[in-house]
C-alpha cells in the first residue's frame, strides 16, 4: 500500500551519494552538432511497447530518430544541472558520446569541440558541489566501427574503445572521479535479442552467424578493453574509482520444483558472469565447459587472462527496474533461456504501464545477491519508473513514482542498515524525462523533471518541476530519513 505521507526512518550514511542519471543519445539532442559522428543511436528508428527499434544503415528521410533531439540536453545542460542542484543532487551520472570524440571512432585526432562541451558539463556540475560519473559506452557506439569493423567482434574496436577512454581519462580526471566503462554489459546475455547485441556491442549478425558464439566474443573484448581502461585510469590517478556497470534483475524460480530452483540459479550465473570477470578478474569454472558442450570457440589472445586479473573494478554500479521468474522447460538441458518465451508473470507483483514487474523486495534481494557474490562496494545508478504523463496547469501529479522509488529507496535502506551491504549511492534513472532506450519514445517518462516535447521532438523542450522533485529534495535534504 503506498502512501502520501513521508516514510520517517533512519538516514542513509552521510557519505551516500544521492543523485541521478542520464546518457548521452536519450537526452544530448545536437546529434551532428559541433563535429559530432553519427552512433548507432542515431539511426534507430523509434518503436513503440509492441514494435521494436529498427536500425537502419543510414538516416532516411522520413525516418522519425528521436535521439536526433533528445530532450535538447546539448544546450540545456547548465539549466538542468541547476534543477539537479535545487534537488540538491551529490552525483550526477552521463555518458560521453564517443562519436563526439572522434566522429568515427578511431579518427587520427580527437574532436576538441567535443572535448570542450564535456568539459563546460562537469564544470558547471563542480559549479554546484555535484560529482560527475562518466560512462564510457552506453549504447553509443560509432556507427562507422560498427559498419567497418563489426563493432566489438573485431580487437581494432577493442583497441578504439581503449583509446577513446584514455583520452576521456587524462582529459578530464581532475573533474571526474566516478567512471563506468560499459551500460548494462550483460544485456547481451540475452543474445536473442538483436538489440541487446547491437547496444551493448555494435553488432549486426550476418545471415547463419551464431548469435551465442558472437555474443562471447565480443563480451571478450569488451572486458579486456575494461579491466584495461581500469589499469589506466589507476596510473593516470589513483584517486579514480572505475566500476562495471549490470542491469541487475533478479531471477526468480517460477515455483519450488528444484528444477526450477536450479534453471534460475543458472540463468543468474549466464546472466551476470559478466559481472563475475569484472569483479573477480577471471571467467567462471562452468564457462570453459559450457563452450566446450556448445561447441563455441572464444578467441583469447595470449596476455588476456592476465589482464582480466589486473583490471578488476574498484566497484559495481548497476541498473535495477524489475525481477524475472523462470520455468524450467522439460527440452532445458543448460544455462541459457529465451527472455521472450521462458520469463513467466509473477503474480506477486504488479506492473508498469510498460510491463515492468515492480519489486522493490527485489532490490533488497539483488543488492544481497550481489555483494555475497563480488564483495566490492555497490552502486545504484539507474532505478525509476517510466509512465504516461500530461501536463495540467503547469504541473505533473507523478505520485506513481513517488510510491516507486519510496519502496526501492525503503529496500535499499534495510540493504545498507540491516543487512551490512556497502551501497557507495542511489542515482535515479532519470534526473529528466529523456528518450526511452528501448523504444525510442518520449512518452515513457522518467523524470523529476518534465520536459515539454512528444515522441516527434515536438514542442517547447520547457522544464517543469513535477510533484517528485520536491519530494525527492526532501529525501536528500533528510538523507534519506523522509521517504
Ligand atoms: C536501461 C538503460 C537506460 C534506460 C533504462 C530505461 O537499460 O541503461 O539507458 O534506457 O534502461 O529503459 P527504457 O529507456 O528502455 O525505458
Amino acid at each position: 500500500m503506498m502512501t502520501k505521507q513521508p516514510m520517517q526512518g533512519p538516514a542513509f550514511p552521510a557519505s551516500f551519494l544521492w543523485g541521478g542519471a542520464v546518457a548521452a543519445h536519450q537526452t544530448e539532442g545536437a546529434w551532428q552538432a559541433d563535429g559530432k559522428g553519427v552512433s548507432i543511436a542515431d539511426v534507430m528508428l523509434a518503436g513503440d511497447r509492441q514494435t521494436p527499434r529498427a536500425v537502419t544503415p543510414t538516416v532516411t528521410a522520413d525516418g522519425v530518430y528521436p535521439n536526433h533531439w533528445g530532450t535538447d540536453f546539448y544546450h540545456h545542460y547548465r539549466e538542468d544541472i541547476a534543477m539537479m542542484a535545487e534537488m540538491g543532487f551529490k552525483c550526477f551520472r552521463t555518458s560521453i558520446a564517443w562519436t563526439r570524440i572522434f566522429p568515427n571512432g578511431d579518427d587520427p585526432e580527437p574532436n576538441e569541440a567535443g572535448l570542450q562541451y564535456y568539459d563546460d558539463v562537469f564544470a558547471t556540475c563542480h559549479e554546484y558541489g555535484i560529482e560527475p560519473m562518466v560512462t564510457l559506452s552506453h549504447f553509443e557506439l560509432p556507427l562507422h566501427l560498427v559498419q567497418a569493423y563489426g563493432g566489438f567482434a573485431s580487437r581494432h574496436v577493442l583497441d578504439a574503445f581503449v583509446r577513446f577512454a584514455t583520452v576521456c581519462l587524462r582529459r578530464f580526471h581532475h573533474q571526474v572521479k566516478y567512471w563506468l566503462t560499459f551500460n548494462e554489459i550483460n544485456n547481451q546475455a540475452n543474445w536473442r535479442d538483436p538489440h541487446a547485441l547491437l547496444q551493448d556491442s555494435g553488432l549486426l549478425l550476418q545471415p547463419g552467424e551464431n548469435a551465442e558464439q558472437a555474443m562471447f566474443q565480443a563480451a571478450h573484448h569488451e572486458l579486456v578493453a575494461s579491466a584495461q581502461v581500469v589499469q589506466i585510469a589507476h596510473a593516470i590517478s589513483p584517486t579514480l574509482q572505475v566500476g562495471g556497470m549490470l542491469a541487475l534483475c533478479p531471477i526468480y524460480p517460477a515455483g519450488p520444483a528444484p528444477q526450477d530452483v536450479l534453471k534460475a540459479s543458472k540463468a543468474m550465473d549466464y546472466r551476470y558472469y559478466f559481472g563475475d570477470v569484472q569483479a573477480l578478474g577471471h571467467y567462471p569454472a562452468w564457462l570453459a565447459p559450457y563452450w566446450a558442450e556448445h561447441g563455441l570457440t572464444i578467441h583469447q589472445a595470449p596476455e588476456d587472462a592476465a589482464i582480466l586479473a589486473a583490471g578488476t573494478v574498484d566497484f559495481v554500479g548497476c541498473s535495477y527496474y524489475m525481477s524475472f521468474t523462470l520455468k524450467h522447460q522439460a527440452a532445458d538441458a543448460d544455462y541459457t533461456y529465451n527472455e521472450a518465451t521462458d520469463l513467466t508473470t509473477n503474480p506477486n507483483v504488479p506492473q508498469s504501464q510498460w510491463g515492468w514487474a515492480i519489486d522493490p523486495v527485489g532490490l533488497r534481494y539483488a543488492l544481497n545477491w550481489a555483494n555475497a557474490r563480488w564483495h566490492l562496494p555497490l552502486f545504484i545508478v539507474e532505478n525509476g519508473i517510466g509512465g504516461a504523463e500530461t501536463l495540467v496547469d503547469g504541473q505533473v501529479h507523478d505520485q506513481y513514482r513517488i510510491d516507486y522509488l519510496r519502496a526501492h529507496l525503503a529496500q535499499m535502506r534495510l540493504a545498507i542498515l540491516s543487512d551490512g551491504v556497502p551501497v557507495m549511492g542511489y542515482l535515479a534513472w532519470s534526473a529528466l524525462d529523456i528518450v526511452s532506450a528501448s523504444t525510442g519514445e518520449m512518452k515513457k517518462r522518467y523524470g523529476f523533471i518534465y520536459v515539454d516535447a512528444d515522441d516527434f521532438g515536438h514542442g517547447s523542450m520547457a522544464r517543469v518541476r513535477k510533484d517528485s522533485f520536491a519530494w525527492y529534495q526532501r529525501v536528500i535534504a533528510s538523507h534519506g530519513a523522509d521517504l
